[in-house]
């Protein structure tokens, strides 16, 4: 999931202090020349956090929502138990030891998971100790991010389709997705409880990685990184899982234990 990219950025090359002006690449090698989102600081946006198994490897994202409680996608829970995540918080550079790597003592997912092209595609783990790392509230009423809406997007995902995931936290901004337009996309399409973003003509969007992630709007999280068709082709936006749509039976899972 991924991985945001962005076609026709400015490639700065801080390597040896040298300023690399990228000339007249091939066309044939336009992907290769993406640069994935930009880097953003988890100070700015502490509840960002990253999965991974017992061995440090990252495979999905997550959003803190309470101390104790980090909301993901179901299909980042496919056969894992509890021991088998760590959640780490605070920690931009994957290859650093900064911030908290936590433990989880309880894994839900949504009773009606399957895949997440079918929906449901939202699961809350429970983490053995609170953070102490911001929370982001959920989004509880649908309709407050009509299409065009601003909304964020991070991950640790891959850089492009075919790419290697980010060391780095990335983030970047696409619009919220018309309904009409989403349907169009994809027939599985299921705007009672999906919410798609992306720009029309492709270039930014999530991939492979990034799934579980957050997409922010208005100080809220909206949605949860699930699928899409490849990642930031034109015409294909990136799908979410609508959090709100899952109010009734999401409360309950954040409520933190006493
Ligand atoms: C994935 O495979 C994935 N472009 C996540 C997000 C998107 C596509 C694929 C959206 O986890």
């Amino acid at each position: 999931m991924g991985e945001i990219k962005r076609r026709f950025a400015v490639v700065m090359a801080g390597l040896v202090g040298a300023v690399a002006l990228v000339a007249a690449a091939p066309p044939a090698s336009a992907d290769v020349e993406i640069v994935g989102g930009e880097r953003v600081s988890v100070v700015d946006h502490p509840w960002v956090v990253y999965l991974t198994d017992p061995s440090g490897f990252q495979f999905c994202g997550g959003t803190l929502v309470a101390p104790t409680k980090v909301v993901t996608a179901a299909h980042c829970t496919t056969g894992r138990t509890a021991p088998g995540f760590r959640v780490v918080a605070g920690r931009e550079d994957k290859r650093s030891t900064a911030g908290v790597v936590s433990e989880v003592s309880r894994v839900w997912v949504h009773p009606d998971y399957v895949t997440a092209e079918k929906g449901e595609d939202v699961a809350v783990l429970t983490l053995r100790k609170p953070s102490l790392y911001g929370v982001l509230p959920v989004a509880e009423a649908p309709g407050v991010y009509p299409a065009g809406t601003s909304a964020a997007i991070f991950g640790w995902g891959r850089v492009s389709e075919q790419g290697s995931t980010s060391r780095y936290l990335l983030g970047a901004t696409v619009p919220v997705t018309s309904d009409e337009e989403c349907s169009a996309a994809y027939a599985q399409y299921d705007a009672g409880q999906m919410v798609c973003a992306g720009f029309a003509e492709g270039g930014v969007d999530t991939c492979q990685g990034d799934s579980g992630g957050p997409l922010v709007a208005g100080g809220r999280l909206v949605g949860v990184t699930s699928w899409g068709e490849g990642c930031a082709r034109a015409g294909k936006p990136g799908v979410y899982a609508r959090v709100a749509a899952f109010g009734a039976v999401l409360a309950p899972e954040l409520v933190e234990a006493g």
